[in-house]
């Protein structure tokens, strides 16, 4: 993308009303407009950063054997009516009257409606286990919307539910999604402890929320510091292995971490005393066991293998999408503005040309750039006639994690800068290097194949 044709609307000053450095930089580098409490447009460069993460959240649900399908916004009362879960949801729902008098509301979460589509389906043990997701808005009225995109009311979930014919079964499952999940923050540049919770309205009692550590996070987290240790890095995992998906959650879980809602001095006490921790943490997933709870309301049953039918065990699993872009700025920024991890960034690198309508540069930059693309990377090339520190300061603010100056002087020796966006490190070598280079960062990220040159 040439940034002169792009829309990129970044602000000068400090907008008054964001309290914490994510909602001010994604507002600062036009990431994001409100339109209404805790409601958002997507501009270009968010709207970029968000599709990179649900790509990665994709990757891995389909790495792990999950199908992706999508339900609508929109749901009708009377599933809700079914569970119960109507009346109890309370102020949270925002619920709608269309034109026929019919209640609709729009959709907090989908237990009730892909507990539908199964009932509608499937009749029989021999079609599970089955997990089902999908990446959709969800709507919660919450009495205070505050942080940008961090507590939306509208505001975009994976989320995903698992069948199973057995209570093993089901637990296999949440087993995979811990796995997925470690994997899929990992990706994102995060590191997320699983930490464990309480159901609240989604119910059951065997949850765990995964919570990113940030001074600005909404919930008091207590833990033993040698959790943080702990990285799940590339290992190779066979999602149908009972044994592997249980010894990650054990590895993962074994240490004391709960948040405030399941916290417990008496046990946290037996945790040696230079290894308790208590600070704060941003919640973006949290995976759930509930057993039968929606399967029994709603006659969601399978015929077994006796042939007598059994309502189905079922677990639900939820990422905060939109919430990811607030806890990866928290966890990666500085004075000047966001530094992306290569695994989200909206461009791969920045090209600035230092002398715009210089034929040389010019030339240079566009060769760079095409190149760029070429070899599968998305560079932003800011090919505006504006001063360097003006260019340099765009680019810091939007946080791209590579830059390549181009400039005459340099150009005159067959050199441009290669910056590092996180240490500040700038190293000089020619534009082919530089590609070069780039390509072999990138090449995890896109899975690319760099051939031997
Ligand atoms: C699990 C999937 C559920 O709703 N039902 C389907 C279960 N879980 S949850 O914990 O309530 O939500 C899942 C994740 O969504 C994010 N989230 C939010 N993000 C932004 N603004 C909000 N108001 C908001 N509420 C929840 C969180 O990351 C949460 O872990």
């Amino acid at each position: 993308m040439r940034l002169s044709r792009y829309f990129l609307p970044v602000l000068k000053e400090d907008p008054k009303e964001a309290q914490i450095v994510s909602h001010r930089l994604m507002l600062r580098a036009g990431m994001i407009k409100q339109q209404a409490a805790g409601i958002y447009s997507w501009l270009p460069l968010g709207y970029k950063v968000l599709k990179r993460i649900e790509r990665i959240v994709h990757e891995e649900q389909g790495r792990a054997g999950h199908i992706p399908l999508l339900m609508p916004t929109l749901q009708p009362a009377d599933l809700w009516r079914e569970s119960g879960r109507y009346d109890d949801y309370g102020e949270e729902m925002l619920r709608v009257r269309d034109r026929h008098k019919r209640d609709l509301l729009y959709g907090p979460t989908n237990e009730e409606m892909i507990t539908d589509i199964f009932r509608s389906h499937v009749n029989s043990y021999k079609d599970l286990p089955l997990t089902l997701y999908h990446v959709q808005w969800k709507f919660r009225d919450e009495i205070r919307p505050r942080f940008g995109v961090m507590r939306g009311r509208e505001f975009l979930m994976k989320d995903g539910y698992n069948f199973d014919l057995t209570r093993d079964a089901a637990l296999h499952a949440y087993n995979r999604h811990l796995v997925s999940y470690l994997r899929t923050y990992e990706r994102m540049g995060l590191q997320a402890i699983p930490m464990r919770a309480d159901g609240g309205p989604i119910g059951g009692d065997y949850t765990h929320e995964f919570l990113v550590l940030a001074d600005t996070g909404e919930s008091e987290v207590f833990y033993d510091s040698q959790i943080t240790d702990l990285t799940f890095g590339d290992r190779q995992i066979d999602y149908d292995s009972v044994e592997q998906c249980q010894a990650v959650l054990e590895e993962f879980t074994s240490r004391y971490a709960r948040t405030d809602e399941t916290h417990d001095e008496a046990v946290f006490a037996q945790v040696p005393e230079e290894r308790r921790r208590t600070a704060r943490g941003i919640e973006v997933g949290q995976i759930f066991y509930f057993g039968t709870k929606y399967s029994e309301a709603m006659g969601a049953t399978v015929v077994g293998p006796d042939g007598a039918r059994v309502p189905v065990e079922m677990g639900s699993h939820g990422i905060g999408v939109s919430r990811l872009l607030g806890a990866i700025i928290e966890a990666s920024h500085d004075d000047r503005g966001i530094i992306w991890p290569e695994g989200v960034t909206p461009f791969h690198v920045g090209i600035v040309n230092l002398k715009q309508g210089d034929n040389s540069t010019d030339s240079a930059c566009d060769a760079i750039y095409a190149e760029l693309q070429a070899r599968g990377m998305d560079p932003l090339y800011d090919d505006r006639d504006d001063r360097a520190g003006a260019k340099f300061a765009t680019m810091d603010l939007i946080g791209l994690p590579w830059r390549i100056t181009v400039g005459p002087r340099g150009l005159a020796a067959n050199k441009v800068e290669l910056t590092s966006r996180r240490t500040g490190e700038t190293e000089e070598m020619s534009p082919k290097d530089a590609i070069a280079r780039l390509e072999q960062i990138y090449a995890p990220v896109l899975g690319l194949t760099v051939q031997d040159k």
